[in-house]
């Protein structure tokens, strides 16, 4: 994945009301329901308190990365907080403070995790479930099939997300090795060998990291496309004709969130503490 830069997140706390209203009018429902829908969750969870932990590693601090994840989970009307210190000494206050879950991403890695019980949700899955989930509702025809443009992480598990929901589904990447071992096994998902002919689809997933390269040749105003990848793989001229499904960062998070709380509270339900 593309590492975001200060520019991507800066305005998301400002945006997020405005946006969530757009992403309804798109497929139907608010951001929090489609993540509940992704996490199959079917009952009211209790709310947990959520600490974000900037961290130093690597390339280090994004300057507003960890406080619009905040603003997000709040957004949500979660009970969210950045922590006032970093890393290793950043988780010991979230714990100090009574967080229930952690947010916290390196370079590499994005995840949150409960402090109390074990519970993890890794932001590329997550990513590729939710933006499965928000294509689906916004699909008329769930029988037609989906493209898939990029076999990464978030990629595959949107691949592997639609072919359970037995939507099927085309794979492609340029890259034949990392496609051969992408989603093995799968009935409903076939490999493209050759680069597809993009205007012969209704439904496409960009998953990839390439920046404008699906024009307005490419779609009608029939199509609908989810597009997680940054930098957003869609012209403007292609997004004023088609419906596109875009953010760096919001759907990603708040499908972490509800990933991350099934797994508490189904945990906490076995340990009889619910
Ligand atoms: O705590 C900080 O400020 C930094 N250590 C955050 C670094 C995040 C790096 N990762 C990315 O930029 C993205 N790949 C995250 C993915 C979110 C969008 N799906």
């Amino acid at each position: 994945m593309t590492r975001l830069v200060e520019k991507d997140v800066k305005d998301i706390d400002k945006t997020l009301k405005d946006y969530d209203d757009f992403f309804k009018r798109q497929t139907g429902c608010y951001m929090c329901e489609i993540a509940c829908r992704a996490a199959g969750i079917t009952e009211i969870l209790p709310g947990y308190k959520i600490a974000v932990v900037p961290s130093t590693t690597g390339e280090g601090i994004i300057s507003g990365f960890s406080e619009s994840v905040c603003a997000i989970l709040k957004h949500c009307t979660l009970d969210a907080f950045v922590t006032s210190r970093c890393d290793v000494d950043g988780i010991y206050e979230a714990i100090q403070k009574g967080a229930d879950m952690i947010f916290s991403a390196d370079d590499d890695r994005f995840i949150a995790f409960g402090t109390a019980v074990r519970a993890v949700a890794e932001n590329g899955i997550c990513t590729g479930e939710g933006f499965a989930e928000a294509l689906l509702c916004s699909m008329r025809d769930q029988s037609r099939k989906v493209l898939i443009l990029g076999a990464s992480s978030v990629g595959r598990a949107a691949a592997g997300y639609l072919a359970e929901k037995k939507v099927p589904v085309d794979m492609y990447d340029t890259n034949a090795d990392v496609l051969k071992n992408a989603c093995a096994g799968e009935r409903l998902i076939e490999k493209l060998s050759s680069s597809p002919v993009l205007k012969k689809y209704t439904y496409i997933y960009d998953a990839t990291t390439s920046g404008d390269f699906i024009t307005e040749k490419d779609v009608s105003a029939e199509t609908v496309i989810a597009a997680p990848g940054m930098p957003r793989g869609i012209t403007e001229k292609a997004c004023e004709i088609a419906t596109v499904i875009h953010n760096p960062l919001e759907l990603g998070v708040i499908t972490m969130y509800y990933v991350c709380a099934k797994q508490m509270y189904l945990k906490e339900r076995e340990m009889g503490i619910r």
